[in-house]
């Protein structure tokens, strides 16, 4: 069988430089006995690292150089068509019994896991080259920091590791010496990509990540989602923070008063371009920069929510992604960037579905075939990704290397719906927030393998990274709740709502800066806002709808609380809490009620 990644055999000087800490050496030397590589590279984070790495990946053709001129120092990547998204079905949260996993995860046992992948494991890297990746998650400085080991036979994850981490001297400078120091330690192996020997397992006890069988960014990028969601958040209930599948950004008004959100929106939902957002020519005194654009960690000082982003780049998806939908994203991702699973122009640039202008008459797509506008397949795979420095992103905010994190006003949850949710309203309170959190639902997308379209129940767009029992998780929330002085206020949108003939009745992207503003007045002590049975919503004159050409039946439509899809909302919330079997907390129990007694008010 093909070697999918032959070992690479640098200059000295190149990849020989090790971890100083003993309990670093020991677990990679155990891994090397059980995976038996060729040679071992342990990766330093320097520009003549990645220089090698880029030569030796273009070398094996793991990487096409893309045109120099049309996007510099940019590469794509293919992956296996069988391997384009995360595979929930195949991740597993391996605690000692199923219940602290919860209803939400595949549970597996851990000793039993370990015997089954060590199986998968045993001599996996014959003939290539094993990479340890040393990185941190956090600002150099942050409490919140944490300190991550990669191991992997792929060079395209050791590659994208340096562009969405801290990756290499400065994570063994921050580990240090100590053998009882805290780290995580990550194993991820191609082994021969595939789906029926595809693994992604998490043992939230022992800090552990064991990964095979895929090559998708989802799935091997440990620091991700494995590390900084689903570790992460069993790591923050016992440590006493949060971590959350959050964008963060930063508003700042005419004045120069700023505000920083939190918001939870299910994967593909728009986080990265709120976080990006450009407000509208109206708003063209106001600033929005980004934090992060889909993971917040959050600690709490002085009674307030403080979050940092732990991650160094974003990891977005490309199709429908423009200078007209996201200005920024596009400035980001025309230079430095790794594409995955996009088109290839015949002039050496990318293409892909929604990008401006005209397609290429000729293109080879994300399969490696020939491609034309008239053809019936897509040039890029719907979840075809970038992997961007977040150094690219011109609206990147000054503080987001603090390490004390940036105080947070709001958070918003939200999804994709096209009837029942109106386009913003506000919780009565922090409990009433974490039900709106605990209820909130999406209609699935292509960052998952599965059916696209359906509305599934995703707490806190966490069910996929919540890495323990979901119960535990509401009362985590809850109990932080409790330790908030000014808690922030929480709110719930809802960019997709359609009208009569499926059509969206709101415009996004930049408009939403209008939505923004009304939460950004209501954190200022506004009351402009009219009470209802699910929570406070703007009124018609509460949003800053100048120069937007939309009449006020659509702000109505959207606005709209219809009292029997409500009725069935609130039967669907009934349904999901009966099916987590009894975990949910009394407290949330309570709010459901009380949202339907003031229905019936
Ligand atoms: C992501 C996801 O890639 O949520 O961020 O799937
Ligand atoms: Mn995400």
């Amino acid at each position: 069988m093909k070697n999918l990644a032959p070992a690479i055999s640098p200059p000295s000087g190149i990849g020989d430089r090790k971890a100083g800490n003993q309990a670093v050496l020991d677990w990679v030397h155990e891994v090397e006995l059980l995976a038996k590589p060729e040679n071992v590279f342990w990766c330093d984070g320097s520009e003549r690292e990645r220089d090698y790495l880029l030569q030796e990946a273009t070398k094996q053709n793991v990487l096409i150089k893309l045109n120099e001129k049309k996007v510099p120092g940019s590469y794509l990547h293919r992956s296996n068509p069988n391997d384009v998204a995360r595979v929930e079905q195949f991740t597993f949260i391996c605690t000692p019994t199923k219940e602290e996993a919860g209803p939400t995860n595949n549970w597996s046992e851990p000793a039993d896991t370990y015997s089954k992948l060590h199986g998968l494991l045993k001599g996996a890297m014959t003939g290539r080259t094993l990479f340890v990746v040393p990185y941190i998650m956090g600002p150099p400085d942050s409490p919140l920091t944490k300190v991550g080991f990669e191991i992997t036979d792929s060079i395209y994850v050791v590659l994208s590791m340096r562009i969405m981490t801290r990756m290499g001297a400065v994570a063994v400078k921050r580990l240090g010496n100590d053998p009882a120091a805290e780290w995580n330690r990550g194993v991820h192996s191609l082994l021969d990509v595939d789906p029926a020997r595809r693994f992604i397992c998490h043992f939230p006890q022992d800090n552990t990540i064991i990964s095979v069988g895929s090559g998708y960014g989802g799935n091997v990028l440990l620091s991700k989602k494995c590390l900084a969601l689903r570790i992460g958040s069993y790591l923050a209930r016992k440590q006493g923070w949060m971590a959350e599948h959050m964008l963060i950004l930063g508003v700042e008004s005419p004045e120069g008063k700023k505000h920083y959100v939190a918001a939870a929106f299910p994967s593909a939902c728009g986080k990265t371009n709120f976080a990006m957002l450009v407000p509208p020519k109206h708003f063209a005194r106001w600033k929005v920069t980004t934090v992060g654009d889909d993971i917040a960690w959050m600690q709490i000082r002085d009674g307030r929510l403080f979050a940092v982003n732990p991650e160094n780049g974003y990891f977005g998806v490309v199709p429908g992604t423009s200078y007209k939908s996201n200005p920024n994203a596009m400035k980001s991702i025309e230079h430095d960037t790794l594409y995955t699973n996009v088109a290839l122009a015949d002039d050496g640039d990318v293409w892909w579905e929604g990008k401006d202008g005209p397609p290429p008459k000729h293109a080879i797509d994300w399969k490696g075939n020939d491609w034309a506008p008239d053809s019936k397949e897509k040039a890029a795979h719907p979840n075809s990704r970038f992997a961007t420095p977040m150094r690219n992103n011109p609206v990147l905010d000054p503080h987001v290397e603090d390490g004390e994190g940036v105080p947070i006003s709001a958070i918003i949850f939200g999804g994709r719906r096209s009837h029942t949710m109106p386009l913003v309203f506000q919780s009565f309170d922090w409990e009433h927030g974490v039900y709106l959190g605990a209820t909130m639902a999406s209609e699935t997308t292509a960052a998952a393998t599965g059916a696209v379209g359906q509305v599934r129940r995703d707490p806190m767009a966490m069910l996929p990274f919540c890495g323990y029992n979901i119960g535990d998780y509401f009362r985590h929330w809850l109990a932080i709740g409790k330790r908030l002085t000014k808690p922030p206020l929480i709110f719930n949108v809802n960019w997709f709502r359609k009208g009569q003939g499926g059509r969206f009745l709101w415009p996004g992207f930049g408009d939403n800066m209008r939505v923004l503003k009304w939460i950004i007045d209501r954190c200022q002590g506004s009351d402009g806002a009219l009470k209802s049975p699910i929570g406070w919503l703007p009124g018609l004159h509460d949003l800053d709808l100048a120069e937007l050409e939309i009449d006020h039946k659509r702000i109505d439509e959207l606005l709209e609380i219809d009292h029997e899809q409500w009725k069935k909302e609130l039967a669907e919330h009934k349904k999901f809490f009966d099916s987590l079997g009894g975990v949910v907390p009394e407290e949330l129990m309570k709010q459901r009620e009380e949202v339907a007694a003031r229905f019936a008010e």
